[in-house]
């Protein structure tokens, strides 16, 4: 790299010396307008600093006019004389070297820079910088924000989430926030049957330490509270084959008994009902010989405060040990959380999340799941009885909201 500083009256004088000396490839790094010594007599000069990459083959060497003053730096050093950076720093100090500059080389201006090629390099670092800045970035933990909440997370919990994409390649970055989805949902298992052989057949029944486990099924209406009932009784008590009997505490709905009373018959297990707590107890005592009762409660809005207050009153008679929320997957995010908290007075143990064969997107599951900090127990996806139901998974859920992780 070789740079030169030319002086001359005119713009186009020194552009003719750049020319003349550099080449036609060289490239004006700056230009400026110097104010004569004596300013009332003197004439304004202009001042062109400009670079070319190497020497040009064949470029004049002194292609100057008269009037013209030219300054060569680093490459025009004399033999055995001082650098431009060494002549700058010696007249910055006060020291001028008058016999080490060529005839036509005047001394330094007071304001030249120290070192040009300093300057240059300055000057590519900013460009850098400035090319840096200018070209579009990649923000991969804003684009998993931006997907998350397209598929229904809240931006906050979407922002929150897309941290662990922070400092991660594109590549990994949906593996990271479905590992941080994981991490952050709970899952329960199926639910937990007493050893077969705790209720001992003959002799009486069941052993007196046996009870048997009391899960309760409770939501939103229309939640798929009944259905999934079902197909958890089916797969209990046809599958698993352990002693099931149903419990329906909705006697409210026209219809709702009924409902039961066709799944009870077809799955050849005994249906009982209660519609006060004296009668939830007096049918927990005559299923004592159960191993399992599945309980099925009428559905209310998660904001009807009497209501829901009520059905808790029902419930607590039944004494369950697991009392399971069901909520339809396709619900909206909001609605998803408020019946979380509707809820909280039935105290639920669990989360279920029924209709996710119905479900376009599935964030709001996921906020609420890791919101109600419940765990999850099963996934109900379909109308079929007794099909379509699987215990809970993780992976599945992350993945689902994950595109990357899925392929
Ligand atoms: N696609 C689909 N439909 C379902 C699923 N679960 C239930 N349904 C349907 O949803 C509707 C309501 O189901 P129910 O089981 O009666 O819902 P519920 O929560 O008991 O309703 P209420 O007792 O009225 O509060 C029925 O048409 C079911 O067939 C599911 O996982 N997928
Ligand atoms: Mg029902």
């Amino acid at each position: 790299m070789r740079i030169a500083r030319y002086q001359a009256a005119t713009m186009q004088d020194a552009l003719r010396q750049v020319q003349g000396e550099l080449g036609a490839d060289a490239m004006i790094l700056r230009t400026r307008t110097l104010a004569p010594k004596l300013p009332l007599l003197g004439r304004h000069r202009v001042e062109v600093v400009a670079a070319v990459a190497e020497d040009p083959a064949g470029a004049p060497a002194a292609g100057v006019e008269e009037t013209s003053d030219r300054l060569t730096l680093e490459a025009e050093r004399p033999a055995g004389g001082p650098t431009a950076s060494e002549r700058a720093s010696a007249e910055a100090n006060g020291h001028a070297q008058p016999a080490d500059r060529s005839p036509n080389t005047p001394p330094l201006s007071p304001e030249a820079p120290a070192d040009l090629g300093a300057e240059l390099a300055a000057i590519r670092r900013a460009l850098a910088g400035l090319a840096a800045w200018a070209a579009p970035r990649l923000d991969v933990p804003a684009g998993v924000a931006a997907h998350l909440v397209e598929v229904g997370v809240s931006p906050a919990l979407a922002r929150e989430l897309a941290a662990a994409a922070e400092g991660v390649g594109p590549a990994q970055a949906w593996a990271a926030v479905a590992a941080a989805i994981r991490g952050r949902l709970r899952v329960s298992g199926p639910i937990r049957l007493e050893p077969e052989g705790a209720f001992a057949e003959g002799n009486g029944g069941a052993r007196p330490s046996a009870r048997p486990r009391v899960v309760a099924l409770v939501g939103p209406t229309g939640a798929g509270k009944s259905t999934t009932l079902a197909k958890l009784a089916a797969h209990y008590a046809i599958a698993a084959r352990r002693r099931v009997g149903l419990l329906s505490l909705d006697t409210f709905r026209v219809g709702a008994f009924e409902q039961m009373r066709i799944y009870a018959e077809v799955l050849d297990v005994p249906l009982l009902a209660a519609d006060c707590p004296a009668a939830a107890a007096t049918a927990l005592d005559r299923f004592s010989d159960r191993e399992l009762i599945l309980v099925d409660t009428v559905g209310h809005a998660p904001g009807d405060g009497p209501r829901l207050s009520e059905l808790a009153r029902l419930l607590a008679a039944a004494d369950p040990d697991e009392v399971h929320l069901v909520l339809a997957a396709p619900t909206e995010r909001r609605s998803l959380l408020a019946a979380v908290e509707g809820f909280r007075r039935l105290a639920p143990s669990h989360l279920l999340l029924s209709k996710l064969d119905e479900a376009y997107a599935l964030g709001g599951v996921v906020e609420v799941a890791i919101r109600a900090g419940l765990p999850l127990s099963y996934f109900s996806q379909g109308q079929d009885v007794p099909e379509q139901i699987v215990p809970a998974a993780a992976e599945a859920l992350a993945a689902a909201v994950c595109p990357e992780e899925a392929a």
